[in-house]
Order: structure tokens, then C-alpha cells, then sequence
């Protein structure tokens, strides 16, 4: 059986604690190297795309295929849960529907996306946006790491050919409906006293890199005066950022990281980069243009540059409701739940039906090392991913 406890110990982070896997790092290649052999000790047909999203066929690949599957990279310091539970689950279904005496009438993969967090280059679900064309090819080749590294670098590293990257229709239409199996983000299942749920909608979901520029100094001899410190609009920002979501109806925004260059104890900043996350039922770039208009006004009281870069945009995304409430009917009237975290199943839905179940999160916290699924409930999420994907391959 793949449980998760196959993999608790790869990429495991002690400085940060929980686990830091980013595409194409070694303990990313680990989980790859770990999803193929299970795949193959099941007799799966696998092969990986031209954007490094892996895919593992249930009998010959074809059209209008029924596709389950999740991510296996993580946030620095992220959750044992938040991508492999879908990618252990869809393996186990397939050990449940065999022992069950099922075959699929349709075409059947799993799949797992490449760097659904973007915590390497900084664009979520890169390797799902990358296969139905939501980013630029180019654009994404260029994407940099924290060491300069660019992703088409990264590829070549890896192995792949960065010119072949880009939106894959041939990969599109076997895909006839995506079913993703996911931890849930959240509290709803605990407070519904429930194990399983559906996805309604995905929150419209943006990410910006303010670069603030002052003068580099040092900390002992430059008198206040004489500063153009990039640090102060930085603070201004972060603190804007809580007050303008706290304005705007279900809005959020996060300041998750903020990079100070050169970042010295006893040096006056020359740049800051402030890294904003702002979510919102409606209006996330609203919310971002009155930052933005703040972070400009902050910039000069303090005689320093401000600019801004959109990093990804994606406006709220509602599942297909025939597919959502076909997989509640098989679920025992599941309740539906809206996600304020991004996913593949998000991307694809532009493109293809999908869906998503989430499993109860006693913590109801995600992103961090207390991220947590209850092993019965584990089960209880291969068993309603078995019975899903029964019904629309049956
Ligand atoms: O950021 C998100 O919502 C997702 O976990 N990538
Ligand atoms: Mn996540
Ligand atoms: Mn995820
Ligand atoms: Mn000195």
C-alpha cells in the first residue's frame, strides 16, 4: 500500500521544521523517483510530459481519460499532506477498485503536477498553468530561483527540454474529467463533523513583488536624516496589506516574505523585495491597485523607489456543477466547501470538468508543520476517491 509513511522522511526540513521539497531539488527528484516505482510495481504505464508533470496510465493511454491525481513538492516548511495525500490516495484507489475486481471502461491516470506551490520559482501551479497555457512558455523559461538558476536551466538540469514546454493539447484531451483528492485548508470539515467534502469554488488568488530601492548604508554613521531606508515602506506595506483585506469583503492578503539586499544586521537595506499574496472572492487586483497606490506613497515620504511586479493572477474559479454534484451524489450528500487555497484542479477547470474531495484537517492548518489528517480518515479518503472514480470509469 503507498501510505505517506513511505516518504515522511524525504525532504524533511530541521531549521524551518515540516518539509521544504521544491521542483527538481533533490528531495522533489526522491518523491518522483518513489511515485514511479510504486507506479510501476502496479503495472501503470508511466511517462512524463514536456512539462515535467508525470503520468501514470491505468491500461493505454486515450482520450477523454478519467485523471486523479495532486502535487508532491511543498512550501519551505510545509505539511506532510498538502499534495502527496492526493498522490498516496489516488494509488490506494486503484489497490481498492483491483481488489474490488474493477476495470476501467475509459482511459485512467493518475498525475502529479510540478510545482503546484511555486516555491522555487515563484508561480504557482506551474506545471499545470504550463500545460493548458495559462503562462507563457517563454515567460516561465525565464522564471528565476533564488540562486539565479532560470527554469528552462533547471529543466536542462533535470533532464528535460525546455523547448518542448508549453501548453500541450495532445495531454488535454485525454483528459476527459480531473478528480483531485486533497487536505483540507481549514476548519469546515471539523465544525460540519464530517470526513469528506466536494469543492464549489477556488478563490480568485494573485501574487506581486514589490521591490522597494533606497540607499545602502551604514547603520551606525548615517544620521536619520540622511536615510533613504527601503525597510520603513516595506513595514508600511505589511501593515496596509492586513488592513486593506480587513476592508474588503472575504479578502486576503499576506506579506509571507520580505527579502532585504545585502541584509546585513549593522546595514541601512539598499532594496527590499516585499512578497504579497492577496486573495479575494471579487476584487484581489482592486485590493492590490490601493496597495499598490499606498506602497508609492510610503516610497517617496521616505525618498525611495517602489516597483511592482505581477507575479500570477487567477480570478475565482467555480467547479462544473454536474460533475461536483454527480460526485456529492456518490458521496452521500458531501457538503461543498469554497477554497481559499489555490490547486491544480483549479487550473484545469478552465479547461476540463474537475473536481476536488478535501479530508478533514483536525488543526484545520495548512502550509506549516501542524497540517494534519487522521490516519482513519486517510482511508476514508482513498475509499470516497475509489467510490468517485468507480463511477465516472465504470
Ligand atoms: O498557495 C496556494 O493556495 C496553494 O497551496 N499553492
Ligand atoms: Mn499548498
Ligand atoms: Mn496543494
Ligand atoms: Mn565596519
Amino acid at each position: 500500500m503507498s501510505t505517506l509513511a513511505d516518504i515522511a522522511d524525504i525532504g524533511t526540513d530541521p531549521r524551518r521544521g515540516g518539509y521544504s521539497r521544491h521542483v527538481f531539488d533533490d528531495a522533489e527528484r526522491q518523491l518522483r523517483e518513489w511515485f514511479v516505482e510504486q507506479a510501476q510495481r502496479r503495472g501503470l504505464g508511466v511517462r512524463t510530459d514536456a512539462n515535467t508533470n508525470i503520468w501514470a496510465w491505468w491500461g493505454e493511454p486515450g482520450d477523454d481519460a478519467v485523471v486523479t491525481g495532486s502535487h508532491l513538492d511543498s512550501v519551505p516548511g510545509g505539511g506532510a499532506f498538502d499534495g502527496p495525500l492526493g498522490v498516496t490516495s489516488a494509488l490506494q484507489a486503484i489497490d481498492i477498485l483491483r481488489a474490488r475486481g474493477f476495470h476501467p471502461q475509459r482511459p485512467f491516470a493518475v498525475v502529479v503536477f510540478a510545482e503546484e506551490e511555486g516555491g522555487r520559482f515563484g508561480v504557482p501551479c506551474l506545471g499545470s498553468k504550463l500545460l493548458t497555457g495559462q503562462i507563457d512558455a517563454d515567460r516561465a523559461r525565464a522564471l528565476r530561483d533564488v540562486d539565479g538558476n532560470t527554469f528552462a536551466e533547471a529543466m536542462v538540469a533535470f533532464g528535460a527540454d525546455p523547448r518542448r514546454s508549453g501548453r500541450d493539447d495532445a495531454a488535454l484531451r485525454r483528459i476527459g474529467q480531473f478528480v483531485e483528492l486533497h487536505v483540507e485548508q481549514g476548519k469546515g470539515l471539523v465544525h460540519q463533523e464530517r470526513p469528506i467534502a466536494v469543492a464549489d469554488s477556488i478563490l480568485g488568488h494573485g501574487r506581486w513583488r514589490f521591490r522597494f530601492r533606497g540607499q545602502g548604508n551604514h547603520a551606525g554613521a548615517t544620521l536619520i536624516d540622511d536615510r533613504r531606508d527601503p525597510m520603513l515602506p516595506a513595514a508600511q506595506l505589511v501593515l496596509a496589506a492586513r488592513r486593506t483585506a480587513e476592508a474588503s469583503a472575504g479578502g486576503r492578503a499576506t506579506v509571507g516574505s520580505i527579502v532585504p539586499n545585502p541584509g546585513g544586521t549593522n546595514v541601512i537595506a539598499s532594496a527590499v523585495d516585499v512578497y504579497l499574496d492577496a486573495r479575494a472572492p471579487r476584487r484581489a487586483r482592486e485590493m492590490v491597485d490601493e496597495l499598490s497606490a499606498r506602497a508609492a506613497e510610503c516610497a517617496a515620504e521616505e525618498g525611495c523607489e517602489v516597483d511592482i511586479a505581477e507575479e500570477s493572477f487567477g480570478d475565482t474559479v467555480h467547479f462544473d456543477t454536474v460533475l461536483r454534484d454527480r460526485i456529492r451524489g456518490v458521496l452521500d450528500g458531501a457538503p461543498a466547501l469554497a477554497s481559499g487555497a489555490g490547486h491544480d484542479a483549479g487550473i484545469l477547470a478552465a479547461e476540463r470538468p474537475s473536481a476536488m474531495l478535501f479530508v478533514r484537517n483536525p488543526t484545520g492548518i495548512s502550509h506549516a508543520p501542524e497540517e494534519h489528517v487522521e490516519d482513519d480518515d486517510c482511508q476514508k479518503g482513498s475509499l470516497a476517491l475509489a467510490d468517485v472514480l468507480a463511477e465516472l470509469a465504470g
